[in-house]
């Protein structure tokens, strides 16, 4: 009472609402007016900033937060009622007729969407110091992520403009969700690359904030250990993405240009752009209001199990089920052994790999009625088994994936399952993590992530007729992977199986211990047949035929251990490097038509 006349009206009214919500020992040690006067405003400005960023404001979190502590404190269970049972989707073979059809139909579809990368998260598996978009996918052309996902989106753009026969030609609309801990890396990025060609327009940052930590069973705010005068917060989880693209507006704006789909994805998936054409084919052809990609997944693998809950009341929904609930779940309901792999080798239910497709129309409906809020869950870590105190204060936090959880059962609510090879690779573990993921499961590291871009290409160039050497096997941090020829390409001169078929003729092999880097849109391979590096460059109008046989000493692929710091970490987490001993490479800068062969 004695620092009211500090504060402004609407921070007064702030103040009343924490009282009512049983929060005074934020403020009760705040000594008299005339001492930290601006820190106590500063306390507030925080509060408004919680209060406004919150659907539903600060009173809402707080009343959620102590249902859900209180269920957690009595171990309910979150899936009380249900019942889990494998779902089917769609399941789609690479370069077959079928996967070709849906990815004409995805293409011409494409230019009504729109793409959403959350990348608010600081990768704290992976133990990585920069933001994990600027992580090169992979280290031949060294390409990083933000750069590879916005060229695949600007080629698709084009092919699918190139498609409609360039009626009515639109912009894919690219958002990025950031936080606190990446916004500033990202824009940086973006800007001292040129936005990586894409109009900087055409690009909209929402950062997402962070929420208030709760000290105890009572939802009492939790203060900043080293600030008296500020909450302590934490991340929300990638949830947060609803609700900031409906606040921002962004969505009516899509809706008033036209568009259908929303893209959601992640942001170390170096395969993912592979999947996207077709997968958009597929919720065209079916009309989901939401379409997850998924892959087989090996059981008690870090990606949520898809799953169909039916309740005891007759309620059915397909869902995902995170992976550190997907055990216990099974357990309790029929499932003796938890989740283990079947005779197949892979659990039953398909991996998610949080690549969402919404239709805009169903979706903003939706969140009109919800603000996009979606449910969220608590994980407090707690002292003792009485579970009344925790060792370190927790929060709220919403997973994107759980937009479903809301919908009417009429909502068409479908799956597409892709080959992992094709679809899924993201970089997440550290080394020594990593190195310790039980055989047979993915190691999800740096390593992992751009050998599974290089094997990728090399089993496309395989389907399109190339004879490609078998891989071999390596080790790397620990690892044990496959090491194919380093084949890699720029967007725009394949995204789709029929493109790249189309730039691909005669008689072609590439040796294992080959590099291959195609950046230019026109390059035909003709009876090439490679053992050793070749780099080819050339701008739009040029167009290259590369053949015959090319054999040069190439590049060579050196250990280099996790933990020796004179080399740069980006090299380090992967664990090797190219030695450029000796290659082709040409550049064409002008336009015509050219040979290029040895
Ligand atoms: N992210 C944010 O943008 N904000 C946040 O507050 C947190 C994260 P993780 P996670 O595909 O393998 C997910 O940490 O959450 C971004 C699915 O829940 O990489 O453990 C972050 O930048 C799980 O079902 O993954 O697990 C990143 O881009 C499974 O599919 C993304 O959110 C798993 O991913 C994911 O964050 C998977």
């Amino acid at each position: 009472h004695n620092n009211l006349h500090l504060l402004s009206p609407q921070q007064v009214e702030l103040a009343k609402m924490l009282v009512e919500m049983g929060q005074t020992h934020l403020f009760e040690h705040w000594p008299d007016p005339g001492v930290d006067d601006d820190q106590k405003k500063a306390f507030f400005d925080q509060v408004a900033r919680l209060n406004s960023s919150y659907p539903g404001g600060l009173a809402s979190y707080i009343r959620t937060a102590r249902e859900l502590l209180a269920d957690s404190k009595a171990g309910k269970n979150p899936f009380d009622g249900f019942t889990p049972s494998v779902p089917s989707g769609e399941n789609l073979t690479y370069g077959d007729e079928n996967f070709i059809r849906y990815e004409e139909i995805g293409v011409r579809e494409a230019q009504n969407a729109a793409f959403v990368l959350v990348a608010g998260g600081l990768g704290e598996r992976l133990g990585y110091n920069g933001i994990k978009v600027a992580l090169p996918a992979e280290t031949t052309t060294g390409t990083c992520f933000l750069q590879l996902y916005i060229e695949s989106i600007l080629a698709l753009q084009e092919a699918s403009f190139r498609l409609n026969q360039g009626n009515h030609q639109q912009e894919i609309p690219f958002a990025i969700m950031t936080s606190d801990d990446t916004h500033a890396h990202t824009l940086k990025l973006l800007e001292s690359n040129a936005y990586f060609g894409m109009r900087p327009s055409q690009i909209k940052l929402l950062k997402q904030e962070k929420v208030a930590c709760l000290g105890d069973n009572d939802a009492r705010l939790a203060l900043d250990p080293n600030n008296k005068y500020q909450i302590q917060t934490k991340p929300h989880g990638h949830g947060d993405v609803h609700s900031l693209l409906y606040s921002s507006g962004h969505l009516n704006e899509w809706q008033k240009a036209g568009l259908r789909w929303v893209l959601f994805f992640q942001d170390t998936n170096g395969l993912l752009f592979k999947a996207i054409p077709a997968s958009i084919g597929v919720s065209a052809s079916k009309n989901y209001h939401v379409n997850s990609l998924a892959v087989p997944r090996k059981a008690k693998d870090a990606i949520g199990g898809i799953t169909r809950l039916t309740h005891t009341d007759g309620r059915t929904m397909v869902i995902n089920v995170e992976y550190n609930q997907l055990d216990p779940l099974l357990r309790a309901t029929g499932y003796p052994d938890g989740d283990v792999n079947n005779e197949t080798g892979y659990s039953p239910f398909p991996g998610n790999i949080n690549q969402l497709i919404l239709e805009l129309g169903p979706y903003i409906e939706e969140l009109k009625k919800t603000g996009g809020a979606i449910k969220e869950f608590v994980n407090p870590k707690y002292k003792d088994a009485s579970k009344t105190l925790f060792k370190s204060s927790t929060r709220l936090e919403c997973m994107m994936q759980d937009y479903p959880k809301t919908l009417a059962p009429s909502a068409r609510v479908g799956f597409t399952v892709m080959d992992t090879w094709l679809a899924y690779a993201p970089v997440k573990n550290n080394p020594e993590d990593a190195a310790k993921v039980p055989k047979g499961n993915p190691y999800h590291s740096a390593t992992s992530g751009e050998m599974a871009i290089y094997r990728a290409n090399s089993l496309i160039f395989r389907k399109a007729g190339v004879k490609v050497d078998d891989p071999v096997q390596q080790v790397f941090n620990g690892q044990d992977v496959e090491v194919w020829p380093r084949i890699v390409w720029k967007p725009k001169w394949g995204l789709t199986f029929g493109e790249i078929k189309s730039k691909i003729s005669g008689n072609c092999s590439i040796s294992q211990r080959s590099t291959m880097a195609i950046k230019g849109p026109d390059i035909f391979i003709q009876d090439l047949s490679l053992d050793g590096a070749l780099l080819v460059d050339a701008v739009e109008e040029a167009e290259v035929k590369v053949g015959g046989p090319i054999q040069n000493k190439g590049w060579i692929i050196e250990n280099v251990d996790y933990k020796d710091s004179s080399c740069p970490e980006e090299l380090r987490i992967r664990g090797f490097r190219f030695k450029k001993v000796e290659q082709l490479e040409k550049n064409y800068n002008e336009p015509g038509k050219f040979t290029l062969n040895a």
